[in-house]
């Protein structure tokens, strides 16, 4: 691992936090004067640490002076505090306007007397996220003479989940080494995640597991008293920036280290094997979160080796961690990973639909099933997943995957935040019209108990966290849209470059463009029109069109010298176009009605099939490579034109990356092509080249 005091130096470790001071003079002096002083008077942490971001923050902003009211000789004050702690904070507020600020919720107003500018909540967390609101609002321009700006978060779950293993590698990490790990131990300096609680604090996350859902022999033992007090140091660093600690843990545990010969959840040794466990964990973490679960998937323990289901097993972990308010956050990717390719009845789609809807109402309120946004695996194209909205009963969370595994493992740019929202804007039915993704997870739909989002995390010891530096902006905006899934694509967008790159209109415009445009142009010159996977096996980095055509792990797309696609119609082939509800049901029944970039998701067609677009599907798939890999050129061209207004370290790094982007889309186009070419023999209309 880098050492601390380098990486802090190197460009982009400060991400969106960045220390760059402002630029524009008027704009500086403005908010010299509203920042003279900051004004904290509670003793509470988390108070504490808001007011040191906002000085700090400001100190930066006006070009490193300490922001001291006589030495900027700013006449007005920034006041935070707690509505019950701090009666300047609370001043400016009638009781109905406290009344409705939540638990993590803030307002910030500029008070009567013109020199006030106050950020208060009903807690410290609430007063740590409106000061990084501020100062926010600080850097991206906006005025503060009238200003009062009051929110709750959207979603109570705001948590990001770590693939990190104890040996400092990390599952589908595309950005270094853990942070938290080296050599099977914690790391004993815990300055890096610091910085890395505040990044994720300043985006309002909440919640975060620290390792690896496939739990290994070291990480099983994270409840014993091996690596609890160590653990117990993370989860302090975590909770002054507001951020509960959650463990992943082995549902095999009481065998591999608690000497019992089950693991039963219906067995009274094992149940009482968990709430000591579970009692243990609680003397070292008291705000301890609770446990993250993928049980039964991939080759993981889980209830169905006693005949026992999901309900019993979580149920189970529930009863351990109701006495001390914890949550059970349990996995629903769980499909037949040792298919047989020949079987064609068998469509992993549906899997977690089966597996997991019987169950509604069986689950303890303590317990929440967090779904991937599609019924596969964080394709760059699926549908939603059918589960949202057919529990009722059942408290969801939406699993989106930041680290990008399949869209281009941060070689690539992909800004994923279009991909997201169409995920939570989507209309389940489930009520009828309105029945939005969103409002399932927000429990607003169902009334649920308790809901959210989580991402895999996409950060590791890269000096600027990401690989890529522009794939901050996917972390940036998990966060963003976890607590206001009403922003926009494009909003998060321009915040993100803001606050990352400053104010200058040709970079904010270029780069945002850039943003907003990767999703689709690493689509177009992969795998097409929602067929999925196309991925070299194991690293899954790279075209191999037939990579997983032949194995068990149930991602097929049956080309043949016809076609392509899968028939999952409820009339000729598996029917999961059947676990929509109403319209959608119908949409995805119908060859017609189905949406061209998810038409091979649900159909089998002959490659002269006509597309809405009024191409054929050959030809669709050739254009859209050969147009791909050019639009995939044209970023650098695009990037080039910052040199100079972006920082030499950090231009350089993009444009690296950017270029081995080029190359490699090349590849995609031409493996892509040349395949369909071969299997079609039917020639690309224009006559390119296709090998
Ligand atoms: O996307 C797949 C990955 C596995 C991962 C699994 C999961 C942690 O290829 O590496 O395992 O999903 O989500 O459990």
């Amino acid at each position: 691992m880098a050492d601390y005091a380098y990486v802090k130096r190197e460009p982009g470790y400060d991400a969106w936090l960045g220390r760059e001071p402002i630029a524009d003079e008027a704009r500086r002096s403005y908010v010299a004067d509203w920042g003279g002083a900051v004004v904290a008077e509670e003793r509470d942490p988390l108070v504490r640490n808001a007011a040191k971001e906002l000085e700090e923050g400001l100190a930066a902003m006006l070009g490193g002076r300490s922001a001291q009211a006589d030495e900027i000789g700013g006449a007005r004050r920034i006041v935070l505090g707690t509505f019950g702690g701090s009666p300047e904070a609370a001043q400016p507020f009638q009781a109905a306007e406290m009344a409705a600020v939540g638990e993590e919720g803030f307002r910030l107003r500029a008070a009567a007397d013109g020199r006030t500018l106050v950020v208060a909540g009903t807690t410290g967390k609430g007063v740590l996220y409106g000061a990084f609101h501020l100062l926010r609002l600080l850097r991206t321009g906006a005025r503060l003479d009238d200003l009062d700006v009051f929110e709750n978060p959207a979603n109570e779950l705001r948590m990001i989940n770590h693939w990190d293993n104890a040996d400092g590698s990390i599952e589908r990490g595309y950005a270094g080494r853990s942070i938290f790990y080296k050599d099977n131990e914690i790391v004993e300096d815990l300055s890096r995640v610091r910085d890395y609680a505040r990044l994720l604090a300043s985006v309002g996350i909440n919640a975060l597991s620290i390792n690896n859902v496939n739990v290994h022999r070291y990480e099983t033992m994270f409840v014993t008293e091996r690596y609890l007090p160590q653990i117990a140091k993370l989860a302090d660093t975590f909770r002054d920036y507001g951020i509960r600690l959650f463990l992943s843990i082995n549902f095999a545990a009481p065998i591999e280290i608690g000497g019992l010969a089950t693991a039963d959840p219906l067995d009274e040794s094992v149940r009482a094997w968990w709430r000591r466990k579970t009692e243990e964990v609680y003397s070292y973490v008291p705000d301890f979160g609770g446990y993250l679960v993928k049980a039964d998937s991939e080759f993981r323990p889980g209830p169905f080796t006693y005949g026992r289901d999901h309900a019993d097993g979580a149920n189970m972990l529930a009863e351990a961690l109701r006495p001390f308010g914890g949550l059970v956050v349990w996995r629903c990717f769980v499909y037949n990973c040792r298919q047989d390719w020949r079987d064609r009845t068998t469509d992993r789609a549906r899997a977690a639909y089966d597996h997991f809807t019987p169950l509604d109402g069986r689950f303890a309120d303590n317990v929440i099933l967090q779904v991937k946004n599609g019924p596969m695996d964080f394709q760059v194209r699926e549908p939603v997943s059918p589960l949202f909205g057919a529990m009722e009963k059942t408290n969801m969370v939406i699993e989106f995957q930041a680290t990008q595994e399949y869209t281009g493992q941060q070689r690539h740019l992909c800004y994923l935040v279009p991909q997201w929202k169409e995920a939570l804007d989507f209309d389940t039915y489930a009520k009828g019209e309105g029945s939005t993704v969103k409002r399932v997870v927000d429990g607003s739909l169902f009334g649920s108990r308790h809901g959210g989002f989580a991402a895999v995390s996409n950060i590791g010891d890269d000096a600027n966290w990401t690989g890529h530096t522009l794939a901050q902006a996917n972390l940036y905006g998990f966060g963003r849209l976890a607590w206001n899934p009403e922003l926009s694509a494009a909003e998060i967008a321009q915040e993100w470059t803001l606050l990352t790159f400053g104010s200058d209109g040709r970079v904010v415009r270029t780069v945002c463009g850039m943003l907003l445009d990767s999703w689709s142009i690493y689509e177009s010159y992969t795998a097409p029109l929602g067929v999925g996977w196309m991925v070299k096996p194991n690293h899954h980095y790279g075209p191999d069109v037939d990579g997983y055509e032949y194995s068990m792990w149930g991602t097929y797309h049956f080309a043949d010298c016809r076609g392509i696609g899968v028939d999952r119609t409820s009339r000729t082939g598996t029917g999961y176009a059947r676990q929509y509800k109403g319209p959608n049901a119908e949409r995805y029944e119908s060859l017609a009605d189905t949406p061209d970039e998810l038409l091979l998701f649900f159909h089998h067609v002959p490659y002269t099939h006509v597309l809405k677009s009024g191409k054929t599907v050959i030809q669709h798939i050739y254009d859209s490579r050969f147009e791909g890999a050019e639009r995939a050129e044209a970023l650098v061209a695009r990037w080039e034109t910052l040199k100079g207004l972006v920082d030499d370290g950090r231009f350089a790094q993009v444009k690296a990356r950017l270029q081995e982007q080029a190359e490699h889309a090349k590849e995609w186009r031409d493996v892509i092509n040349t395949y369909f070419w071969r299997k079609s023999g039917i020639p690309d209309a224009h006559g390119r080249k296709i090998y």
